[in-house]
């Protein structure tokens, strides 16, 4: 772990009071709760700068949202991040910087979601972010990675990949570029979307995990965190991953790929409690895509990890050999899985 102090100072927080110790299990984030003694008082981040690398943007969005959000709904819960001493919302540190938020009294976040309730609590808190930021306009808010959720983007990366990529692991791996090929089906649905009007732009999360969501002590959701990817997006997102991320008892890193299923309960868990929110906002043609949100959100995934694979790891890194080829194959498995209910 690094040396924090010189950052929680400049925040104006005594490192010989506060505490820090790692937190959470990001791939993309390094996450500290900073503590003083047992209690948890703030929740640091140190953002990747070869991923986010427009922090005035993540900053902007962030404010626009509060400032909207204290006219309207002054009673949401809105997790904003503290000024360092000069009156910034980040530190930087060489290429890094660093964000501070307070830790949310009486709250916990879990890192498995192992039952339905938690399922609709958290797209219960998904669905009500984006419907209290229903009436603020989506041209305020700038793209703090671009491209981030457009598969067609991230398909163009794939078939770049298959071209430029790691001879030696190309040639290993044909039966999985075909495999995702056959499914580039996926790719032309959401161009449909993309150029419908039934098909809405609205303040998405686009990181949907369930330990983004704040739980309180009667295990009832409270709001959502990690706003850095909040921007303009399609609800298939948000949906999607927590189709991908809270069906299968098994998560992305699991090898054994007999337990990646999909449990019925939980899907339609996260589908009700998405619906109780959002449910009067969305379209008619959006209210039948849930379950293709599912499909496009663990494509996108899968072809992500297996891109990265070609590309020698560069994206997500890799803690054994062919670390992201598994990441890849448990999400293909997820994705046949999920059509095969459908
Ligand atoms: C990254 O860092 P984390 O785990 O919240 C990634 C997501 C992926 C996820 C897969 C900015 O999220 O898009 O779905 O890994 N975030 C970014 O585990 O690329
Ligand atoms: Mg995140």
């Amino acid at each position: 772990m690094p040396d924090l102090s010189k950052i929680l100072e400049q925040f104006g927080v005594d490192p010989e009071i506060y505490e820090p110790h790692p937190f959470g299990s990001g791939l993309i984030h390094h996450t500290y709760v900073v503590n003083m003694g047992e209690e948890p008082a703030y929740i640091l981040q140190r953002v990747n700068h070869h991923v986010f690398y427009k922090p005035h943007d993540i900053a902007h969005n962030i404010r626009v949202i509060g400032r909207y959000l204290d006219h309207t709904h002054p009673e949401y819960l809105f997790t904003t991040p503290l000024s360092s001493k000069l009156g910034e919302d980040y530190v930087m540190d060489g290429e890094d910087h660093y964000r501070l938020f307070p830790f949310v009294k009486n709250t916990h976040t879990i890192n498995v979601c192992d039952k339905p309730e938690q399922a609709w609590e958290a797209a219960r808190q998904f669905g009500k972010f984006t419907a209290v930021c229903k009436d603020l306009p989506i041209d305020m808010l700038r793209f703090t990675i671009p491209g981030f959720h457009d598969l067609e983007h991230r398909f163009k990366q794939f078939e770049a990949s298959l071209g430029n990529g790691n001879d030696v692991r190309i040639k290993e791996t044909t039966d999985i570029a075909r495999n995702l090929l056959g499914h580039r089906g996926i790719v032309d649905r959401y161009r449909l979307f993309i150029s419908s009007p039934a098909f809405h732009t609205r303040v998405t999360h686009h990181d949907t995990k369930i330990s983004n969501v704040l739980f309180n002590d009667q295990g009832q959701g409270v709001c959502v965190i990690d706003l850095d990817t909040v921007m303009p997006g399609l609800f298939i997102s948000d949906v999607g991953d927590m189709i991908r991320t809270y069906v299968s008892p098994a998560n992305e890193e699991e090898a054994n790929l007999d337990k990646v299923v999909v449990r019925k309960d939980f899907l339609d868990a996260i589908i009700s409690g998405y619906s109780e929110e959002m449910g009067d906002l969305l379209s008619e043609e959006e209210r039948g895509a849930f379950i293709y949100a599912g499909d496009f959100m663990i494509y996108m995934q899968a072809l992500r990890f297996y891109t990265d694979h070609l590309n020698n790891d560069v994206y997500y890194g890799a803690k054994y050999e062919g670390h992201n080829l598994i990441r890849a194959k448990n999400q293909i498995k997820l994705l046949e899985a999920l059509i095969a209910i459908d």
